[in-house]
């Protein structure tokens, strides 16, 4: 090739890239970056936290492992990931006393399931990704496929990984989902976000109500309230109830108490991720007599669906016991 043509290709590349972020924005997401998709430099802790069992009953995260840990076997030919960061913090309310009958539910999950709402939008920005670099492929993924995201939105330069696990932005913290588009579209890396901007802080560890760190950075998700709550199947043992306290539905704890939230974390303007009150302010009342017909009339569209049912059932259960044992 000679130096004309490549400066030429460069150039372009570098206009796509300019492109493609600034419609990602438009879209609506909070934040962009692209990432390459060279091998996990965290293979080794990925494969001691499977290893040591601290992911429970989640048997997909095995099967997804290799996929992790080198990306670019996600989709053949893929050359990097774009990164998005989405805003979906509502304040901190957790701090105060949940009111009489009702109970705690993870901010992530007051609006229309995000699996949803950013899968639509980042479909959107597949398509102008294929716009911008006609023939180009594209694969969207949010939450729910083998790539490692917050890793991946660090190496997009986004954040830094947490003691608490958590991707943090230093402008808006950690209340904030993660979406990639992979795609074989030629597109300018960004640099890493290479700073720890945790430094000697400890709060988070300190304030998890269960101990489920083992260690910062190693998080045991057999006693995390958002596992037992969340992706536990079956009934709880003595214990797992006990563990989930007031929780009906996730935990925040751990990024309630993260000054980099305490301080930045602003409620999003985001309409497509508006709070709704029946998952807000939830009635526990109203878990323990639903049939499945009903619930999927009234939360089929939103996070409660993963656990369905019978999992709301038992987390209200199991809040109402623990609520009615602390009076
Ligand atoms: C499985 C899972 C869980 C599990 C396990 C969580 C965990 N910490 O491992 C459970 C059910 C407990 C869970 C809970 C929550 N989750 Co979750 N979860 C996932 C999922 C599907 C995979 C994560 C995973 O692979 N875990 C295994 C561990 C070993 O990997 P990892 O946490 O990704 O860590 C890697 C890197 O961080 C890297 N690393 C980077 N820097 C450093 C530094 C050091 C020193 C070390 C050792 C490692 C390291 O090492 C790891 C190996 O690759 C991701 C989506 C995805 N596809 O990635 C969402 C995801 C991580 N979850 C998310 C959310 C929102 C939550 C909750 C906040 C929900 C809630 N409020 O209840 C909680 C937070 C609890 C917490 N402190 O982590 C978001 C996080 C967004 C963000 N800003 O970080 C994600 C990205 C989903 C999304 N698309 O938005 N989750
Ligand atoms: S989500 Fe809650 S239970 Fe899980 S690690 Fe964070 S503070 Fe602990
Ligand atoms: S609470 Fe402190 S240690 Fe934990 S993630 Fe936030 S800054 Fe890091």
């Amino acid at each position: 090739m000679t130096r004309d043509v490549e400066q030429r290709r460069q150039a372009e590349t570098s206009r796509n890239t300019l492109e493609v972020k600034r419609r990602a924005l438009e879209l609506g997401f909070d934040a962009v970056g692209i990432a390459t998709l060279e091998p996990s430099a965290y293979a080794d802790s990925l494969d001691r936290w499977l290893t040591a069992g601290y992911a429970g009953d989640m048997a997909y995260l095995d099967r997804q492992a290799e996929r992790r840990k080198f990306p670019a076997r996600i989709l053949p030919d893929a050359r990097v990931a774009i990164v998005t960061l989405t805003n979906y913090c509502h304040g901190s309310p957790h701090l105060a006393a949940v009111p009489r009958g009702s109970a705690k539910v993870a901010q992530y999950a007051w609006s229309t399931d995000y699996h949803i709402v950013l899968g639509r939008r980042l479909e959107r920005l597949a398509g102008e990704v294929r716009e911008i670099a006609p023939g180009a492929t594209t694969r969207c993924y949010v939450d729910a496929g083998p790539v490692p995201e917050r890793e991946l939105a660090q190496r997009a330069g986004l954040g830094w990984v947490g003691k608490n696990t958590m991707l943090i932005r230093p402008e808006i913290g950690s209340f904030t989902f993660i979406g990639v588009v992979l795609t074989d579209a030629s597109l300018d890396t960004d640099l890493p976000f290479e700073a720890d901007r945790c430094g000697s802080c400890r709060a988070c560890l300190e304030a998890c109500p269960t101990d489920a760190f083992v260690a910062p950075h190693v998080l045991d998700a057999r006693r995390c309230i958002s596992y037992l709550t969340i992706e536990r199947r079956g009934e709880f043992t003595d214990d797992e109830r006990a563990l989930v306290g007031e929780w009906l539905f996730g935990c925040d704890v751990c990024q309630d108490v993260c000054p980099w939230n305490v301080k930045f974390a602003r409620p999003t303007a985001d309409t497509e991720v508006d709070a709704r009150s029946e998952l807000a302010e939830p009635e526990l009342a109203a878990f323990l007599d639903s049939d499945a017909a009903a619930f999927d009339r009234r939360f089929g569209d939103t996070p409660f669906e993963r656990p369905g049912a019978a999992g709301m059932r038992r987390n209200a259960a199991a809040v109402l016991a623990n609520l009615q044992a602390s009076r």
